[in-house]
C-alpha cells in the first residue's frame, strides 16, 4: 500500500502572533514559510490538516481556573481565529482541540473535525504514515504533537523555518527541538523542501 506524507499545521491562530493573548514575539514569522509548504503538499495533491486551540471560556487550562497559561484561543472569537495571512488550500482538515475543560489539549491529537472525526482515524483512512509538522508553539503543541505522532509510529519531519516558541524560559524552543531530533523526528526547512527532493507526487 502507498503511504503518503500530510502536512499538519498548529494553532497558527491570533491569540499566539503578536497582539494576541498569549502572543509569541515573532509568531506571525511562520505564516509565509506555512503558506509555501500548504501551496507545495496541495499541489502534490497530499493532505493538508491544521489545528487550532479551541478552549471553552472555563478550563483548567487557563490560570484563573487553576491552569498556567492567560485565557487565549476561547471558541468562536477573534483570538481564537486563524491567522488573517494564513492561507489554508481548499480541503484542509481543520482539527480543533483544547475542548475538553479538564484537559490542556497540547497535542492535535486530541483535535477533532467539525463533524467529530479523529486525527488517528483520519490519518488511517487517508493512508498517511508521514507527518511534516509546522506551527505554534515550538516548545508547547509543536513538541506534544510531534512526540505523540512518532510514538504512534509516524515518520515526522519538523519544519524549523515555520515554527516559533513561547521561549519562557529562553531557549526553550530549541531545547524542544533537540528533543523531538532526539526522539526520532527529523529536522527540515520549508526552503529544503521546495528543492523539491523531499515531496513525491502520490501513486495514481
Ligand atoms: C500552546 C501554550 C498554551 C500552543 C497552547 O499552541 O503551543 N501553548 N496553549
Amino acid at each position: 500500500m502507498h503511504e503518503k506524507a500530510a502536512l499538519l499545521i498548529v494553532d497558527v491562530q491570533n491569540d499566539f502572533c503578536p497582539g494576541g493573548a498569549l502572543q509569541i514575539t515573532d509568531g506571525d514569522r511562520v505564516v509565509k514559510p506555512t503558506n509555501r509548504a500548504a501551496q507545495l503538499f496541495a499541489a502534490a495533491g497530499l493532505p493538508v490538516l491544521a489545528s487550532r486551540d479551541w478552549h471553552p471560556p472555563t478550563t483548567r487550562h487557563f490560570r484563573k481556573f487553576g491552569g498556567v497559561w492567560p485565557v487565549h484561543c476561547v471558541q468562536e472569537t477573534q483570538g481564537a481565529a486563524f491567522h488573517p495571512a494564513l492561507l489554508l488550500p481548499k480541503g484542509t482538515i481543520v482539527l480543533s482541540k483544547g475542548i475538553n475543560p479538564e484537559m490542556d489539549g497540547y497535542s492535535a491529537f486530541e483535535g477533532v473535525t467539525y463533524d467529530g472525526r479523529i486525527l488517528d482515524e483520519l490519518l488511517q483512512e487517508l493512508q498517511v504514515r508521514e507527518l511534516y509538522i509546522c506551527g505554534l508553539a515550538t516548545d508547547y503543541c509543536v513538541l506534544c504533537t510531534t512526540r505523540e505522532a512518532l510514538r504512534k509510529g509516524f515518520k515526522v519531519t519538523v519544519l524549523t523555518d515555520a515554527v516559533a516558541g513561547v521561549d519562557i524560559v529562553p531557549g526553550e524552543s530549541e531545547t524542544a527541538l533537540e528533543t523531538m531530533e532526539k526522539a526520532g523526528a527529523h529536522l527540515t526547512t520549508v526552503k529544503e523542501l521546495q528543492t523539491g527532493k523531499h515531496l513525491k507526487l502520490p501513486e495514481q
